[in-house]
């Protein structure tokens, strides 16, 4: 039973800062001392965030610092000592729970002696080990850059977690450029940590094929280990096993989605018993890749077409499906809710990303016209009803270029960040470096929850396991829903590893007790770190932390049942 005590203090925290009425609500709380262009959930206290080393007022060893850890229950950071710059890096989570920040940026300080002395990111492979102390007291971020780093230097790549547990990069640049990726700076191929291949790159004609809007590749694993890959306006299946690329249709109406026209994109949630792969992509611009950037302006209108296509062989040929939003955005960002809604968020209605490139950049921000009210998009309804913003509420703040936004183990969502300029704490500006953190909070976190208790540390491939669960007498039992959620790791417009897999559930012994099928095998959910929220009509429980296989150092073998 101390089970649910300890659930049930870490629901009241949530409560007090949230507001009594029911409803959507943005609360501030706290300032996270650095930007948080880079976020990421590491334990169910802490979200690790980076920065750029330029000057943020959360110090470390008498310099400003450029990472660290928000602790969620005191609404406070803490600066982490980083080695090189983290600046446009990218990173995700291994099978045995490892976190792994991946690439970043040249070295800022010779140039600059009042700034802290880093070491260049391009290459740089930096270990947080998972960490038990709430606070993260005594754990800390391991680099070693002569010894341990990529095969090659990834400024702008994207990183997610594959069947096998190791962590798939692709893309990136060498060099800065002043707006587009380009052919002679460009890293147009793909490579693992741990490595494959005796650590060989391996080229990516559809990388090469989509220059130059085409950073920050937004990719996802398919349920039966391929890759889906949009960059730019263009799609492609990656297969890991056989090296092949399969081209889909581009996007629709002349739409670019990745940097420095950044929409987002995301695998929508996957249910039994056939997890057929649905893929939503939105915002962005429909600005043409081939005219001279120097003509673009802070004020050339977003996309509000969002493009959706089944990957199935039927699906295919049909093409992406096309909806629209309320309105335009650019830089917005996608995150999966536990019972299967997915939150837009974030984003300007006009502009590009990146900063200081336009005769009218705003101040420096390339983009203008944030767009502050979320909206939410429900996957299972008709076609034409899926927007919805009723009782969204709408922020003060704006959260442009570098913010990011995370699901947090409460239910609520972490939002932090944005600063469309090149130095750190910049202030007087329209669009500043913005420290304040903020949470969106759910209508059920002002309402008694489900609780849970005795959820194991671990599950296994198509396993049945129970937990014990507590809900509220008002709530009808009839309607629940069980996710399986990697919360991911936000950089950029793009939420990458981001994954919901819905699993079947049974309750028993008078609605006490639940018992859960988990996912078939290792491509439906790659193993690795997991959160469990169970829904229970329309109310969602706290999250609780569960390892997705053996836990053992990738690359694992396959496990569990093949489709
Ligand atoms: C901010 O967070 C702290 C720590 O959780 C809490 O004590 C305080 O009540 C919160 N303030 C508001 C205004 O919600
Ligand atoms: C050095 O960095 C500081 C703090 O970000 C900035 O204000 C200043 O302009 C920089 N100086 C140069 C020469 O780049
Ligand atoms: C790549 O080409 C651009 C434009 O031609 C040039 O400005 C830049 O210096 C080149 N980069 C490298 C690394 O050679
Ligand atoms: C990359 O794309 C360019 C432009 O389409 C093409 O000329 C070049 O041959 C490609 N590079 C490789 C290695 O395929
Ligand atoms: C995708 O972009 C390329 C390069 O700008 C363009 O040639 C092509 O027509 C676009 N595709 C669609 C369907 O608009
Ligand atoms: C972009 O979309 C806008 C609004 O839908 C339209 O007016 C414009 O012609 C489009 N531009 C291109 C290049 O397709
Ligand atoms: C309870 O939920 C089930 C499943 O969604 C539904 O069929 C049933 O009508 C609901 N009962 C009530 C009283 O709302
Ligand atoms: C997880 O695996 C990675 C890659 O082999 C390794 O660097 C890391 O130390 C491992 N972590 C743990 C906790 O075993
Ligand atoms: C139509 C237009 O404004 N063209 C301009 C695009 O940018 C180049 C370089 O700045 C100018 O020379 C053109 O006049």
């Amino acid at each position: 039973m101390w089970g649910f005590l300890l659930f049930h203090a870490l629901l009241t925290g949530a409560i007090a800062s949230s507001g009594a009425d029911l409803g959507w609500h943005f609360v501030q709380n706290g300032t996270t001392g650095i930007v948080a262009l880079e976020a990421t959930v590491i334990s169910p206290t802490l979200v690790l965030m980076f920065d750029r080393p330029v000057g943020a007022p959360l110090t470390i060893n008498d310099h400003a610092a450029w990472g660290g850890l928000w602790n969620l229950e005191t609404n406070q950071a803490r600066a982490l000592n980083v080695v090189s710059n983290s600046f446009c890096a990218s990173g995700g989570y291994l099978s045995n729970g490892t976190m792994v920040s991946v690439g970043g940026m040249t070295v800022e300080s010779p140039s600059n002696t009042t700034l802290p002395a880093d070491e260049d990111g391009r290459m740089a492979i930096r270990i947080w080990e998972p960490c038990d102390d709430p606070a993260g007291v005594g754990c800390t971020l391991v680099e070693d850059p002569d010894t341990l780093h990529l095969a090659q230097p990834r400024w702008y790549p994207s990183a997610l977690r594959v069947f096998d547990g190791s962590l798939m990069v692709v893309g990136g640049m060498h060099y800065s450029t002043p707006f587009w990726n380009m052919p002679n700076e460009t890293e147009s191929s793909f490579e693992f940590f741990p490595s494959k291949d005796g650590g060989v790159p391996r080229f990516s004609p559809f990388l090469n094929g989509s220059l130059p809007a085409n950073l920050f590749p937004r990719a996802f694993t398919l349920p039966d280990g391929k890759i889906f890959i949009v960059a730019n306006n263009q799609s492609v299946i990656y297969d890991i096993e056989t090296r092949t690329e399969t081209p889909l249709p581009d996007l629709p109406n002349g739409v670019r989605v990745t940097n420095p026209l950044d929409g987002t994109a995301t695998l929508l949630p996957l249910s039994p018993p056939d997890y057929v792969p649905e893929i939503l992509v939105c915002g962005g611009s429909n600005k043409s890749d081939q005219l001279d950037y120097r003509n673009f302006s802070s004020q050339d209108p977003a996309s509000d077409q969002c493009s959706r296509i089944t990957l199935t062989p039927e699906g295919i040929k049909q093409g992406w499906e096309v909806e629209l939003m309320p309105e335009p955005r650019i830089m917005p960002e996608m995150v999966l809710m536990p019972d299967g809604q997915v939150v837009i968020i974030n984003g300007g209605r006009t502009g590009y990303a990146a900063y200081g490139t336009f005769q009218d950049s705003v101040g420096q921000s390339n983009a203008d016209h944030a767009v502050r009210t979320p909206v939410l998009y429900h996957p299972a309804a008709p076609r034409g009803r899926r927007f919805d913003r009723e009782g969204l509420p709408t922020s003060d703040i704006a959260r442009l270029y570098h913010s990011s936004v995370t699901l947090t183990p409460s239910g609520n969502l972490f939002v932090a960040g944005s600063n469309p300029n090149g130095h750190g704490l910049v202030t007087g500006v329209k669009f500043p470096s913005e420290y304040r953190a903020e949470y969106l909070n759910p209508p059920y976190m002002t309402v008694p929850r489900p609780l849970l208790a005795n959820v194991p540390e671990k599950i296994g491939f198509n396993e049945r396991f129970s937990v014990d669960i507590h809900i509220p007498d008002n709530l009808n039992s009839s309607s629940l829903k069980v996710a399986l959620i990697d919360l991911g790791f936000s950089t950029h417009a793009f939420h990458s590893s981001s994954r919901l897999v819905f699993m079947e559930a049974k309750l028993s012994e008078g609605n006490r007790k639940l018992e859960i099928l988990t996912p078939p095998n290792n491509r439906v959910y790659p193993p690795g770190p997991a959160w469990i929220y169970v829904t229970v009509d329309s109310v969602t429980s706290v999250g609780a932390q569960v390892m997705v296989g053996s836990g053992a150092a990738p690359p694992v073998p396959d496990q569990g049942v093949r489709l």
